[in-house]
């Protein structure tokens, strides 16, 4: 396999003090559609998710339900574990912060920077926000309080190892300036290059006051800042520092850590000056989503309308869900979920759109062919106008998938859907079936329908698994060999193969 077939992308980690919500799943999803398309594209690839277990907050939750930080995690692990089982997530790797390979990761990448001379022991006075887990000075703070989450802060004066940063702040301006497609959507580089340009400053990286982390190495006393500990999974999960394991050769540098807007500044300066300092090189996107609010608030526990991704799963099904989050909202900006919205999605995208396409079409080759496809004769016009709508749609899809615009990317595909309906009514099969000396025009015209299928089910599979694996199924081809980089032209399908009349893929949901 050749090297640019490799592709590499991660999910943030998730805090375990915390069950999973749809938030979380709303970036683990997005993760699982591109590892899903790229591998249908002939890439070999690695997607990592798993969980941040160190730190203060952590700590402070274990403490409040009288169990030990490790006990909570381990709780708390196997509810992600089975929601993302659930969700149908093919990650490759699951890493967890409390894990050797991690801690080694960890102080081998704070020692080679301390050897390089860009660690060094002093003293801070600052403000800590914990839910955060940020540092701020007494200007950042708004009204005494965390300028991101609005929750008070703690003054904290500590003997600490700090990171020297600001020696990095133009390298990455330069960084950032050279290579557009770093940090992505747009508005979030301009939002890092304005951060970047009003200065940075030496980060703390260790703290006294609690245990519950990775020692500082040779200095047991300190314990390494969560957000230094976490960001280092994405190479400690590939095998870094160890020599033998050469999935760090192969995948590194990351081609996509994908991220909420919330985590920006830790993904976009943090770990980038680290890998710097490191003498790593640097990921080659960062893509921050939006964030979701629910029927107009944010979600929080006060409010008790903190979405359960399980419960939805089993009301709506699956594919369903993973439909409706990526189709609902461009990617990168915030939106709202609605349990209005998602039954209108379900009901005219899926159960209409697509769940009619398919029933029509298998019913009709039932009844007027026994299920059997035939050899197509020669083309009409409406014939060629499906045909290059189907050639220079996939095209326009794979550019969208690129660009991490999975909602484009569906719209295109429900163009298709529309075009193959639309040639159902142009074509009317049940006019040509009551013609005999038009048989022959009406195997045509369903070789091209199912055909017409055939592309749609490759192109949704990485969105909905189960849906696309079931539609290859009804149409007789074995959903393992039909990837899009070998399947993805018109034409394929054999006459001869024996299609099933599809029952209703997505059912009506009743208002
Ligand atoms: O920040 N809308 O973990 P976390 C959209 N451990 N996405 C949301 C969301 C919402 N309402 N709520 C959460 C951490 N997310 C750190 C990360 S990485 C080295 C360490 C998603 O459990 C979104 O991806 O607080 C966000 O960035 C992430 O969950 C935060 O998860």
């Amino acid at each position: 396999m050749s090297v640019d077939k490799r592709f590499y992308l991660t999910t943030p980690i998730y805090y375990v003090n915390d069950v999973p919500h749809i938030g979380h799943a709303y970036t683990t999803l997005a993760c699982d559609v591109m590892a899903r398309y790229k591998r249908a594209r002939g890439y070999e690839v690695s997607f990592l998710t798993g969980t941040d277990e160190h730190g203060q907050k952590v700590e402070k939750a274990a403490h409040a339900k009288g169990e030990t930080p490790l006990e909570l995690a381990d709780r708390v692990v196997k509810r992600f574990q089975s929601l993302w089982e659930k969700l149908n997530i093919s990650n490759t790797d699951f890493i967890r912060t409390s894990q050797e390979r991690h801690k080694l990761a960890v102080q081998e990448i704070f020692r080679t920077i301390e050897a390089k001379g860009d660690i060094y022991l002093g003293e801070y006075e600052d403000w800590y926000c914990t839910p955060c887990e940020t540092f701020w000075t007494e200007t950042n703070l708004l009204d005494g309080n965390c300028p991101d989450c609005g929750r008070p802060t703690d003054k904290l004066k500590e003997e600490s190892y700090f990171f020297r940063m600001s020696k990095y702040q133009d390298q990455m301006l330069e960084h950032i300036e050279a290579n557009p497609d770093f940090i992505q959507p747009k508005t979030r580089r301009n939002e890092i290059l304005s951060f970047l340009r009003e200065g940075l400053r030496d980060l703390s990286i260790s703290r006294t006051t609690f245990s519950w982390g990775i020692p500082v190495p040779g200095n047991d006393k300190h314990v390494i800042y969560v957000w230094f500990d976490a960001l280092t999974n994405y190479i400690s999960a590939l095998g870094y520092p160890n020599d033998s394991n050469d999935d760090f050769n192969k995948f590194w540098p990351c081609d996509a850590h994908v991220i909420g807007k919330d985590i920006l500044r830790f993904h976009t300066i943090y770990w980038p000056t680290f890998l710097l300092a490191a003498g790593l090189p640097l990921p080659k996107k960062i893509f921050a989503h939006g964030w979701w609010t629910v029927e107009g608030q944010k979600m929080s526990k006060s409010l008790a309308n903190v979405v359960e991704p399980n419960m939805l799963i089993d009301k709506y099904g699956v594919d369903a869900i993973r439909y409706f989050l990526l189709r609902e909202v461009p990617f990168g900006l915030d939106g709202d979920f609605s349990h209005s919205a998602l039954v209108h999605r379900i009901n005219s995208d899926l159960a209409n759109d697509l769940g009619n396409l398919v029933s029509r079409s298998t019913a009709m080759l039932s009844k007027y062919f026994k299920g059997e496809l035939t050899t197509p004769c020669k083309e009409t016009d409406i014939d060629k106008v499906l045909r290059d709508k189907f050639i220079q749609i996939v095209a326009v899809v794979y550019k969208h998938m690129e660009a991490f615009a999975f909602n484009k990317a569906l719209q295109s595909i429900w163009e298709l859907v529309s075009a193959a309906n639309k040639y159902i009514d142009d074509s009317a099969p049940w006019t040509l079936a009551k013609d005999d000396d038009q048989r022959e025009r009406l195997g045509t015209v369903m070789y091209n329908l199912l055909e017409a299928v055939r592309l749609i089910s490759l192109l949704v599979t990485p969105f909905m698994p189960d849906t696309g694996a079931r539609i290859c199924t009804i149409l007789g081809i074995d959903p393992e060999d039909q990837q899009l980089d070998k399947h993805d032209s018109w034409g394929l399908l054999k006459p001869g193969t024996m299609v099933e009349k599809a029952t209703p893929l997505f059912p009506r949901i009743e208002t």
